[in-house]
């Protein structure tokens, strides 16, 4: 092994990508080799604290498995190693021809969530646009985009971490920070620390739940009720920020109207929650005001009605006068940097991007195509034929709803290309696997909006016959004659110089800036000053966009038709994917001293698992409409999950819980699965 690092000896700062959350680190080299990654102390993201993914991605970069030359499928189904050059030249080749069978727009693109999203995805746009395709896929068709429309609808912009440390009362609706975002989570205890009360608000007594002030142990599904009780409280008790309201708002009489009849009493009978915690729930928030904190998490969008979920705890925010606001919702600047991508000058918004006309909302928010619809076009070559998939940074056989139709799709397809560190169930069904460079083999800008901070990251580490995002999009752009046009740069520092030429620092200033730049200072109560970004310029709790599509204006809650014991043959409900602190998604699994949980488990109430006669540890068939997977029993006790409920994480190749899921069973708005309400029996296995 001949890897190279850029110092030989030495400690080199730069950020975690293995989540988005960005920490910094510093990375020690000896002798040519990582030997070690701490936290970076000076760094105001993490303060010198890491959680155990940042240290292991020694044994990642360094691991036995990795992948290290391009391997081509063979007719027989096995691999063979070939040369880049060569991998590369035939890409190209049959691109072309399916370029010339059916046209530009048969080829997709699809980034996953372990490239990151600003500058390696641009990348991916680019190419796929600069070819000709509109077909642009990611993981926002599952994650993130619902709610960016949502926020986006109510008050023209998203900001994912508000001003933690400076609230009073902070409210979690299905989410799980310590797991998913320790650097949040460390700003939220250190706002407890400080008196602010915390409510989380999830089916599963999670390690949130347990540092709260309330916890509220809701039916899946129902959360859009709960939210409209609060608004319903708020306006009922007077207890709301009037002026903002008159001032600033539109749609406010249709909210009071529609909000009157989410009495605590209603609220209690949809959500399964005691009318006494309703009441706290709606008293601390009002007690908070403006420093209220809303976190809307996964669970959010996956639901039937998770658009208008957020839409309704966004309007909270906005009741709360805790928009843009210290202890509030952060309205951050966008980043002075330059665009990649092309949707100015070739929009190809004519070429029927998939899901557009399904779900216009995802393209015309996020530019999106949609996965959700890609899996049938793919299969039944409707509404045009989509024959070649470039894949990268993503696992979807193991991540996207309903795994058996994405293996039969991916296995459909003339050409697919699969980037990955590692031979993924994605990338074994491969015509032609990459190996591609971790964050620590590139450079590439990164943008905290909560801080309107930017920062670049230092290339480490070179590993041999594994080749970075950039140089792979050049190169193929160079066999497709794309490259003088679209990738004139030599390299990715050229790329990061061009980026930055608006944000009035340069390169060589940036890369000195182990800690990053702050663009410009945070600014609050700005709303007083300009309009809000939305079609109004005011705060909308009514939509008239949505009401443009034929959907209600206001985001009414839709009582789920899953619930505990509703559908006889399916009595239980499955929530999927809750996160494990040290597992990310697909990932990790491969990593020695990261390996704590070693199989999938369902967690299933005691009550529920001594009626099903099922003991802690059994082996047992959880079953739903879309298939069977065999995997252990977890018995939860202390009614650490809801009764009624069961909950199974996702990621596991030997238990693959998306062959559970359904891709059909979707928000009528966001097109987003419902991967937190699927309904679901066990079967004992001696039955069979
Ligand atoms: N370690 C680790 N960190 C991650 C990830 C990972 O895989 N591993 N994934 C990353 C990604 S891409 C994402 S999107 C985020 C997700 O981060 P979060 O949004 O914090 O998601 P979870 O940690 O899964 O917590 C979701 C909680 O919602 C609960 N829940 C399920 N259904 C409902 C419901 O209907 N209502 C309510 N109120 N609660 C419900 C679940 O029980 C669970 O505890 O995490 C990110 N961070
Ligand atoms: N049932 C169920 N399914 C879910 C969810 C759920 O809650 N329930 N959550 C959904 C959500 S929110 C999300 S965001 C998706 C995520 O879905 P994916 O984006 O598919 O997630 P990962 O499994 O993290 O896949 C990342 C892949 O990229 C590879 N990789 C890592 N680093 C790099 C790199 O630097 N470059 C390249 N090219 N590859 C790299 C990894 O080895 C891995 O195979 O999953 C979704 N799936
Ligand atoms: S939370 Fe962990 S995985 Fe995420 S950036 Fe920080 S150290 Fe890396
Ligand atoms: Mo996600």
């Amino acid at each position: 092994m001949t890897d190279r690092t850029v110092i030989s000896d030495g400690i080199v700062p730069t950020l975690c990508r293995q989540c988005d959350m960005r920490c910094g680190i510093d990375v020690h080299i000896r002798g040519g080799r990582i030997t070690k990654i701490s936290g970076r102390k000076s760094h105001p993201e993490n303060s010198g604290r890491v959680c155990a993914k940042g240290p292991a991605a020694v044994d990642l970069v360094y691991h036995p498995e990795r992948l290290r030359v391009p391997l081509k499928k063979q007719s027989d189904g096995t691999f063979l190693s070939i040369g880049y050059e060569q991998a590369l030249d035939e890409i190209a080749a049959a691109m072309k021809g399916i370029r010339k069978r059916y046209d530009a727009r048969a080829m997709g693109v699809w980034t996953g969530e372990a490239i990151g999203f600003l500058q390696q995805e641009a990348y991916a746009r680019r190419f796929v646009h600069a070819f000709g395709s509109p077909n642009y896929f990611s993981a926002e068709s599952v994650c993130y985009a619902a709610r960016h429309i949502a926020y986006q609808l109510v008050q023209g912009y998203y900001n994912a971490c508000p001003d933690y440390a400076n609230a009073r009362t902070i409210v979690f609706w299905g989410a799980n920070l310590g797991h998913s975002h320790p650097p949040y989570m460390w700003a939220v205890e250190q706002a407890l620390r400080k008196g602010a009360r915390l409510i989380v608000i999830d089916p599963r007594r999670t390690a949130a739940a347990r540092k709260a002030d309330l916890f509220l142990q809701i039916l899946p599904g129902t959360d859009a009720a709960l939210a409209w009780g609060v608004a319903h409280l708020l306006i009922a008790d007077s207890q709301y920020d009037k002026s903002f309201v008159a001032n600033y708002s539109l749609g406010f009489e249709a909210l009071a109207a529609y909000a009157a009849r989410f009495t605590p009493e209603y609220v209690a009978s949809q959500t399964g929650l005691p009318i006494d915690g309703i009441r706290r729930l709606a008293k601390l928030v009002a007690e908070g005001r403006p420093r209220v904190a809303h976190y809307a998490g996964i669970s959010m969008e996956h639901q039937s009605n998770g658009l208008n979920t957020v839409r309704i705890i966004a309007a909270l925010a906005g009741l709360c006068g805790a928009v843009d606001q210290a202890g509030g919702d952060i309205w951050p600047q966008v980043a002075p940097l330059r665009k990649l991508t092309l949707y100015d000058s070739h929009p190809l918004s004519d070429q029927g991007p998939i899901g557009q006309q399904r779900f216009p909302a995802l393209y015309h928010f996020r530019k999106q195509c949609h996965s959700m619809e890609l899996m049938d076009t793919i299969l039944d070559n409707n509404p045009y034929p989509l024959r070649g998939m470039i894949i990268t940074g993503a696992n979807p056989v193991l991540t996207n709803p309903n795994a058996g139709k994405v293996h039969k799709a991916l296995a459909a397809l003339d050409l697919l290309v699969v980037r990955d560190l590692f031979l993924t169930p994605t990338a074994k069904q491969a015509s032609y696997v990459l190996p591609a460079a971790s964050f620590l083999e590139r450079s590439e800008l990164h943008s905290f909006p909560h801080r309107q901070q930017i920062q670049l990251t230092t290339k480490i580490l070179d590993v041999d016959g594994v080749t970075d995002e950039y140089t792979f999009w050049r190169d193929l752009a160079e066999r497709l004659d794309l490259k003088d046009p679209y990738f004139p740069w030599s390299t990715e520092e050229e790329v990061n110089g061009w980026l930055l030429e608006p944000a009035g620092v340069s390169l060589e200033k940036m890369k000195a800036l182990a800690d990053g730049y702050v663009y410009a200072p945070l600014e609050f109560n700005k709303y007083r000053s300009q309009p809000f970004p939305t079609a109004s310029g005011r705060f909308e709790f009514t939509s008239a966009y949505l009401k443009g599509l034929g959907h209600s204006e206001l985001p009414e809650y839709v009582a789920p038709d899953v619930k505990p014991n509703a559908q006889k043959a399916y009595p239980l409900v499955l929530i999927t994917g809750a996160r494990y602190p040290l597992y990310y998604h697909s990932r990790f699994r491969n990593i020695k001293r990261l390996q704590r949980v070693k199989r999938a488990v369902v967690e299933i109430a005691a009550p529920d698992a001594m009626a099903l006669d099922i003991t802690d540890g059994e082996q047992v068939r959880v079953e739903t409409r879309q298939g069977a997977i065999v995997l252990a029993v977890q018995i939860c006790a202390r009614s650490d999950i809801r009764a009624g409920v069961i909950q199974i994480g996702h990621g596991w190749d030997e238990a693959n819980v998306n062959l559970l899921t359904d891709d059909t069973d979707l928000d009528p708005i966001s097109g987003y699965p419902n991967l937190k309400l699927v309904p679901a029996r066990i079967r004992k296995l001696e039955s069979d």
